[in-house]
């Protein structure tokens, strides 16, 4: 899919450039880790689906403390409504998933699912 590539990247270079407000087109309708989920064991992947196709553009982890954790997030090439990202292995703490998304019309859309791990 050459040409879905091709206007993937333009769409998030004209959101770069017309770095535009984020309006809410859609977000993360459904996903196994809710926002403000306390979960007694740490789940191998982020799996949620947004209302519409999105270009996923980056996905990221963090504990609350705001340490880093190294997640191996390749971004696929075109729009898709449902990702699977697997995760590490997690320890008990709190974590902040910071994802990030091109809507059709090349506007950025921002959100974060927090959660807490028991252990
Ligand atoms: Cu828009």
């Amino acid at each position: 899919m050459k040409l879905g590539r091709k206007m993937f990247a333009m769409a998030a270079i004209a959101a770069i450039l017309f770095a535009a407000p984020a309006l809410a087109h859609t977000t993360i309708q459904a996903a196994n880790i809710e926002n403000g989920a306390t979960l007694s064991g740490a789940p191998s992947a982020f799996e949620f689906s947004f209302g519409s196709a999105v270009g996923l553009a980056g996905l990221e982890l963090e504990t609350l403390a705001g340490e880093a954790v190294a997640i191996s997030f390749d971004p696929p090439r075109g729009m898709q409504k449902d990702f699977s990202v697997a995760l590490p292995p997690l320890v008990a703490d709190a974590y902040v998933l910071k994802w990030r998304a091109v809507a059709k019309d090349g506007h950025v859309m921002k959100g974060e699912v927090s959660f807490t791990i028991t252990g």
